[in-house]
């Protein structure tokens, strides 16, 4: 073993933090297994051989976004074929499948939409959380929340207080993309900044809401700039302790506008999942999504320091309309099973991690 992975071995062991630099030169190294070892130290310690998943369902409740990321093949204009809208009809027959098949999250997320008032996310929450008390609701990034206010000239704060009041439980962590400004510039344009993302993030946290975080990687970013990204979150996560996970998302290239995006091989994937492990010593969950990843990767993954795997799904939109090859549903079973052969512990848990069987 060199020196670089001994001493990042005695840092790990010791719960020290690693740097920027030394993330970088994980990032430059070709010892896959040697990052992937520190990695399932870094776990081992925080999760033993448990690995969480939940049953949850996502719905995108519409796909008219005034922002057209180029990354994004998901999002339409509304001169265009396949622009949707969801009744709230739909959304709560969604809702109440998700809950027959026991389901204990929701997750909402959709585009900015150009004319729907904010009344309608209100409502839409009340009446999912009327119908299915039992079911937590994820909803909406920082980016939509902010766009809430902007709408209607609230705060962040009055904002939240009132999808709480109707039903929002807590939040994923979309929109983060990559906060570097050189290449947010050009990836996608229009959305607000990485540091407006942080700033209302760090709001939402102080409000007591919880909230994930992601990466989007593979496109245009250097690996500076994904370091750049880790160093952020751990640092907002220092202040406020309230982001419960983090999920680094594979870029799917089809039906996207990024000229000269790299696209990520299995080795990129497992090396960003790794680092991510080892990097975010206060994150305690990194998060495998299949969806982007496929699920060979994302099995393989649980020996490089994830231990957690998100989930059913059901009706996978995002990824799938960006060429994603993996299924669009996974059944509970298939979870399990796919845990298990890793050697793993498959541990069913709620949106807040409380645990709800271990298999
Ligand atoms: O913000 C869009 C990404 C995100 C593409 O918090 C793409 O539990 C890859 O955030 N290739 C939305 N990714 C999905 C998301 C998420 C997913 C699962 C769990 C959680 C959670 C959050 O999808 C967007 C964007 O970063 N995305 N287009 C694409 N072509
Ligand atoms: Fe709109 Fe989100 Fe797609 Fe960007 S990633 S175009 S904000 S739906």
């Amino acid at each position: 073993m060199t020196r670089f992975f001994e001493n990042l071995r005695a840092k790990i062991d010791n719960g020290a933090r690693i740097s920027d630099d030394e993330a970088l030169g994980l990032f430059s190294s070709n010892d896959l297994l040697g990052i992937g070892e520190l990695a399932a130290r870094a776990n081992r310690r925080k999760n033993g051989d448990r690995v969480y998943f939940n049953v949850n369902r996502h719905i995108n409740y519409t796909n008219l976004c005034i922002n057209r990321c180029t990354f994004c093949a998901f999002s339409k204009g509304v001169e265009d074929e396949g622009c949707y809208t969801l009744a709230l009809n739909d959304i709560l027959e969604k809702a109440a499948e998700a809950s027959a098949a026991g389901a204990t999250e929701i997750h909402m997320v959709g585009g900015l939409h150009p004319e729907l008032p904010f009344d309608f996310y209100l409502e839409m929450l009340a009446a999912v959380r009327a119908d299915n008390p039992a079911l937590h609701i994820k909803a909406f990034t920082a980016v939509e929340i902010d766009y809430f206010a902007s709408l209607t000239g609230q705060s962040i704060e009055q904002v939240i207080a009132e999808l709480r009041e109707a039903g929002l439980g807590s939040m994923p962590g979309g929109g983060a993309e990559i906060f570097a400004s050189g290449v947010r510039q050009k990836i996608c344009p229009e959305k607000i900044s990485g540091e407006r993302w942080l700033e209302v993030t760090e709001i939402v946290h102080r409000s007591g809401l919880k909230t994930n975080a992601t990466m989007l990687f593979g496109h245009l970013e250097e690996h500076a700039d994904r370091v750049d990204h880790l160093s952020r979150l751990r640092h907002l996560q220092d202040a406020t302790g309230g982001f419960q996970a983090f999920i680094p998302l594979a870029f799917q290239p089809d039906n996207t506008r990024v000229p000269g995006a790299r696209g990520v091989g299995g080795v990129d994937a497992l090396k960003t999942l790794a680092i991510s492990r080892i990097y975010l010593d206060n994150f305690e969950h990194i998060k495998a999504y299949w969806v982007m990843l496929g699920l060979k990767i994302a099995q393989v993954a649980l020996a490089f320091g994830v231990n957690d795997l998100d989930g059913t799904v059901i009706e996978e939109k995002i990824g799938h309309d960006a060429g994603a090859d993996s299924p669009q549903a996974l059944g509970q079973k298939e979870i399990i099973a796919l845990i298990r052969k890793a050697g793993k512990v498959p541990v069913e848990r709620d949106t807040l991690y409380n645990e709800l069987r271990a298999y």
